[in-house]
């Protein structure tokens, strides 16, 4: 049976966890950055060692092709992303690329023909990292990244997303030409780090995911009155933090009221001017909702804009929200999970049906192709942060089993 190399696997692992703008304290590595450049130069590499066609997209997704026999057959794509968060794992995205470079290369030393075209991809700012939102890639593959969203999708220095891919070398006039035309993809496939507890908990070997939690994800500026802390009287004040406060104890009690595993979070939070002796003038924030259930996600986000109306009134602030993201929950192909399960049993792996708590490319590909997602387990349950960590040799179980899928989904003769 072919089978992945898990030294090669290690490899690359280790050389990408070296393009980080924070040696020491974790991954960080946004879209568009000299981290990004150092890390797309390394696979493209690889992918041309491996005899991919190596190209990249209108949006900055990069890609390796290999032909298949039957001109025209639509194309079975493979991989995930490859930025992170801000001080984030070195699994987080890579291992998925890693996947795909692997069975590359398992293809190619083996010279295995199949009649469906391979893409090997390598995706940018899934995470949203710099500019917001995230699902960055696939939404441009999928048609879902306008123009103007370029322009108004702005990372911390006020740089918009349009301005970062000029000066990266893409252009973002073009951002229409990353869209697959249809019927031109069979399936996506992608691997990943579960990023939770439950597979290691249960000394399971893979994940087979069956369903994707929709996310909803907003952006809301507060803006009380700057006053001096010292002589503004308590009930004479417009505070923006007291407001803000008071949001972030409401979204953590509406996401427990709506139960069935759903959960809201606010990551991040930014006080203006923010001297001790200020009273706080303004206040951004981020809120990230999500559930498997539609109704609940739209239960929690529902209620807080109506909490935040009564905030105005109650504190007399100004809030306005801006969306950045909203992708309902997704189901995968039971026929590519089927695959999965097959594979796995043959090579006996255990696995387990699981949903996902997190987001990923493949749940925005689902509108596009067939799609698949296996998890490999993630030590402690842990990521998005520096200790985040997945076994080498679990993860070549992974690709093992999304090898094993691949060579029936493009037809190949083995
Ligand atoms: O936020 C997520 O679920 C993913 O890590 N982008
Ligand atoms: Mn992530
Ligand atoms: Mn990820």
């Amino acid at each position: 049976m072919l089978e992945a190399k898990t030294e090669r696997i290690r490899k690359d692992i280790e050389t990408m966890a070296g393009f980080t703008a924070t040696p020491g304290k974790g991954m960080t590595r946004f879209s568009f950055s000299k981290e990004d450049r150092m890390t797309r130069d390394y696979i493209a590499s690889e992918m041309k060692g491996a005899g991919l066609t190596v190209f990249e997209d209108a949006a900055g997704n990069l890609f390796g092709r290999r032909e298949g026999t039957v001109p025209g057959a639509p194309a079975v794509m493979i991989g995930s992303h490859f930025d992170s968060v801000k001080n984030g794992g070195a699994f987080d995205g890579p291992a998925g690329v890693v996947m795909g470079l692997e069975i590359a290369r398992v293809l190619q030393e083996n010279g295995i023909a199949a009649e469906h075209p391979l893409e090997f991809a390598a995706l940018v700012e899934e995470e949203g990292a710099r500019f917001g939102g995230g699902l960055y890639g696939s939404r441009a593959m999928t048609g879902k990244v306008t123009r103007e969203a370029l322009d108004t999708f702005k990372d911390r220095d006020g740089v918009s997303a349009a301005e970062a891919m000029k000066a990266f070398g893409f252009d973002p006039d073009k951002i229409g030409e990353a869209v697959r035309p249809k019927g031109s993809l069979k399936a996506f496939i992608e691997m990943h780090i579960e990023q939770g507890p439950i597979l290691e908990s249960g000394g399971t070997d893979l994940g087979l995911v069956k369903t994707i939690v929709g996310i909803s994800q907003r952006e809301v500026e507060i803006l009380g009155r700057p006053d001096h802390a010292g002589t503004t009287p308590m009930d004479m004040r417009c505070n923006a933090l007291t407001a803000a406060a008071e949001a972030v104890l409401f979204l953590d009690r509406a996401a427990k009221e709506a139960a069935g595993g759903t959960v809201g979070t606010v990551g991040r939070m930014e006080v203006f001017p923010g001297g001790a002796n200020i009273v706080p003038g303004r206040v951004f924030f981020t809120i990230d909702v999500r559930s498997v259930y539609m109704e609940k996600l739209e239960q929690v986000t529902g209620s807080f804009a109506a909490f935040l109306k009564e905030l105005e009134k109650k504190h007399g602030v100004t809030i306005s929200v801006t969306d950045k993201l909203t992708v309902r929950p997704v189901e995968m192909s039971a026929e590519i999970l089927g695959l999965f399960e097959a594979e796995a049993a043959k090579r006996s792996y255990t696995s387990k049906v699981m949903q996902s708590g997190a987001g990923h490319d493949a749940m925005i590909m689902a509108s596009a192709a067939d799609v698949g997602l296996v998890f490999v387990p993630s030590k402690g349950g842990r990521s998005h942060c520096p200790e985040e960590w997945t076994d080498y040799g679990q993860i070549k179980k992974g690709v093992d089993v999304v090898l094993g899928a691949v060579l029936s989904l493009a037809k190949t003769a083995v």
